[in-house]
C-alpha cells in the first residue's frame, strides 16, 4: 500500500452516464465495468469523509458535437434525458458535487474544468490532489486530467476505473501515455491503503 488518503484529496468521477455504457447511444466498450471499481474508490473516500465530484456530459439537443450540427458524435447525453443519467449502479454519495459540462450549443467541452466551477470548488476545499477515473479515457478523462495538472493539482489517473471509446484502436493507450507524460501518476485501487 503506497498511498494513504488524506484531507486535500478529492475523487473526480468522469461521465459515468448511461449513453456511454453498453446499450447507450455512444457506448464505450466495457464502459460499465468501471462502475463497481469506482464504487470501491467512493467507499474509500467516503470512509474518510473526503469529497467526491461527478462530472456529466449535459448537452442541449442541438449541441455542436452531434453529427447533425457538424460534430463527430451521435446524439448523446442530452440534458434531462435517460441517456444522460448516471449509471444506475453508480453509488454516488448524496454529498457528491455534480458538475455539468458542455451545456452550451456552440461549444464542446471534454474537460470537467472547462466552463464549470470545478476548480474553484476544489480550491475552496483546499484540495491539492485529485483522483480521476471514468469515461472516456481518450476524451473526457484525458482532458480533465490535463486541465487538473495545468491548474496545479497533483493528479492520480485511475487505470482500473477508466475505459476509452477508441475511435482509432490505440487512442486510449496514447491518451494514457499523454497523461503520464504530462505528469499524472497511474494507479489502481490496490495502491490505496
Ligand atoms: C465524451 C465524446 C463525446 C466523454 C463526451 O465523456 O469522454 N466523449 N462527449
Ligand atoms: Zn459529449
Amino acid at each position: 500500500m503506497k498511498l494513504k488518503l488524506s484531507k486535500a484529496d478529492a475523487l473526480i468521477v468522469v461521465d459515468v452516464q448511461r449513453d456511454f455504457c453498453p446499450g447507450g447511444s455512444l457506448a464505450v466498450p466495457e464502459g460499465d465495468t468501471v462502475v463497481p471499481v469506482l464504487n470501491r474508490y467512493m467507499d474509500k473516500f467516503g470512509l474518510k469523509y473526503l469529497p467526491v465530484f461527478a462530472t456529466r456530459d449535459w448537452h442541449p439537443e442541438n449541441h455542436i458535437s452531434f453529427k447533425a450540427y457538424g460534430g463527430i458524435w451521435p446524439v448523446h447525453c442530452v440534458k434531462e434525458t435517460d441517456g444522460a443519467k448516471f449509471h444506475p449502479e453508480l453509488k454516488l454519495p448524496g454529498s457528491a458535487g455534480i458538475v455539468s459540462k458542455a451545456t452550451t450549443p456552440g461549444k464542446e467541452a471534454y474537460s470537467g474544468f472547462q466552463g464549470t466551477r470545478l476548480k474553484s470548488m476544489l480550491q475552496r476545499l483546499k484540495v491539492r490532489r485529485v483522483f480521476v477515473g471514468g469515461l472516456a479515457t481518450d476524451y473526457c478523462v484525458k482532458n480533465t486530467v490535463l486541465d487538473a495538472l495545468k491548474a496545479g493539482f497533483t493528479v492520480l489517473f485511475l487505470r482500473d476505473a477508466s475505459r476509452g471509446v477508441n475511435v482509432h484502436p490505440q487512442d486510449s493507450e496514447l491518451a494514457v501515455e499523454q497523461m503520464l507524460e504530462a505528469g499524472a501518476l497511474g494507479i489502481t485501487i490496490e495502491e490505496i491503503g
